[in-house]
């Protein structure tokens, strides 16, 4: 399938010619074909880009929060009216099956926008301390780096709370998905919203990216994707005193306690990981299994990953380096010696970038694939002895982002969870909520998104006394 790609940069209210001749290919991963071109953005496209945002800034600061939740709705049922061109378009250029595609990388977006919609509605921009009014203010603009994951979410969990908050905002995409980021561009259009509220460049993370996240016109960074970009980006900001929101990398735990429904732990455990082919960076990709249980635990897993084929619920990573990367992590995985008892680091399809669902066993906590993000669907299974083996094990990474715990009773997996060194953790299974805080623990990264939390990520307060 061709997508409908722009030849310009959204900006200032208009899709404008870019500054820069070259272009970039999109490819789809599955097969391995061209679906358009996106230009490269170059520092001038970033400039003119940050411009047109910094002059939209003091008129939608001072727009009433009411008539922002109303446009952010606007963009929430724009997001809705064209599901399916999106569900399309992230199938073309992230590889996902259609079902994921429409249920998950189309279907989120929609719910998260709409919450956004109903907080800039509600929030407590303005609360009495004592004798002091605090005014929670826009920090002003927003300069927006997001991968390819889950192209249109990462995108709306930023740039949905930015503009609650008053903020405005230039987007920089994942060069592997920029179409998706087009199409994001287009609804914000149709919407409505004021000319300079949003803005996108597409380009490479070191050209365009780089300006942005340095630009002296830009207030605040939120950046999603890896700990040594994140890294280098919490720097710069930190060197300009600006303000910087990093959502990185995971290694998040399973832990099933004994008294678990081991069979609905590892079933669950198992979709968690091969759910986006193992591209989450929030998956449960270390099982945490108690001794006595353990073989059962793993034979449970082996058959579990049978039902995943590649190309059909699994789809491809996300490019040739990923792929190179992840095959690099199971050779290292069976060379450290983890048993592999499901896939392995040989192609199961001809063509595309796919790996083959992947379980090794008798993996200890030292092992490189029980310290590194693998980015790709293969699970590691660790034994433990004891509750305090466990969590030894659980909060020995230098991440932090997510988890999960199986107990009998709930209160015994959530007084577990409470000893966790991470950002959320859902007990027998969870159910996601949208509202809920979502970000890392140490390395993990800095700040939250989602919900009200995400929201005040784009404030600063001022106080008053009277
Ligand atoms: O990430 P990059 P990559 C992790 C995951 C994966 C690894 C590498 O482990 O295997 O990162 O993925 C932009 N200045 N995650 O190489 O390079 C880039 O253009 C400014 C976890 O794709 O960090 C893109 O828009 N920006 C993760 C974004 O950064 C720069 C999701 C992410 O790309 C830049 C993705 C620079 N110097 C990967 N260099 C998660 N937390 O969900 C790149 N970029």
């Amino acid at each position: 399938m061709t997508v409908q790609a722009q030849s310009g940069m959204y900006i200032g209210g208009a899709w404008r010619p870019a500054l820069g001749e070259e272009t970039l290919p999109v490819v789809n991963p599955a097969d391995e074909q061209i679906v358009g071109h996106v230009p490269a953005g170059t520092p001038a496209d970033v400039d003119a880009a940050v411009s047109a945002a910094r002059e939209a800034f003091p008129g939608w600061a001072a727009t009433p929060p009411a008539e922002r939740a109303a446009l952010i709705g606007a963009v929430r049922d724009g997001l809705a009216a064209r599901k399916d061109e999106i569900a399309a378009t992230v199938t073309a250029e992230l590889g996902a099956p259609p079902a994921l595609a429409e249920a998950v990388h189309a279907g989120l977006p929609i719910v998260v926008a709409g919450s956004y919609a109903e907080l800039a509605a509600t929030y407590a921009f303005e609360e009495k301390v004592g004798n002091s009014t605090v005014y929670a203010e826009p920090v002003g603009v927003v300069g927006a780096i997001t991968p390819w994951n889950y192209p249109l979410h990462q995108i709306v969990a930023k740039v949905a709370p930015a503009l609650a908050a008053g903020c405005t905002v230039v987007l920089k995409p994942a060069e592997d998905t920029p179409l998706t980021a087009q199409l994001f561009a287009q609804v914000v259009h149709d919407a409505g919203l004021p000319a300079g509220v949003f803005n996108l460049v597409t380009g490479l993370g070191p050209v365009a990216g780089q300006a942005l996240a340095g630009h002296e016109g830009v207030d605040l960074v939120s950046f999603t994707g890896s700990t040594a970009v994140g890294r280098q980006i919490g720097a710069v900001a930190g060197a300009a005193v600006k303000r910087v929101a990093l959502e990185l990398g995971g290694k998040s735990a399973n832990v099933i306690l004994p008294g678990a429904d081991l069979a609905k732990a590892v079933n669950v455990g198992v979709a968690n990981v091969m759910a986006n082919s193992g591209q989450t960076c929030s998956a449960w990709t270390r099982m945490l299994v108690h001794a006595d249980v353990y073989e059962e635990a793993v034979s449970l897993a082996a058959d579990a990953v049978a039902k995943y084929a590649p190309g059909e619920r699994v789809g491809p990573l996300v490019n040739a380096k990923q792929l190179e990367r992840v095959r690099g992590y199971i050779t290292k995985g069976v060379e450290e010696g983890a048993r592999i008892v499901a896939g392995g680091a040989e192609a199961p399809l001809e063509k595309g970038y796919y790996v083959s669902p992947t379980v090794f066993a008798d993996v200890t906590p030292e092992m490189t694939i029980a310290q590194e993000e693998i980015f790709g669907p293969v699970i590691s299974i660790l034994r433990y002895e004891d509750e305090d083996d466990a969590l030894r094990i659980a909060n020995g990474t230098v991440y932090g982002l997510a988890g999960a715990v199986w107990a009998a009773e709930p209160e015994t997996a959530a007084a577990f969870a409470r000893r966790m060194d991470t950002g959320q953790v859902d007990i027998n299974g969870g159910r996601f909520n949208p509202l809920a805080p979502f970000g890392g623990y140490k390395q993990s990264g800095v700040g939250r998104e989602l919900g009200a939390h995400g929201l005040s990520e784009y404030l600063q307060t001022k106080s008053l006394q009277f």
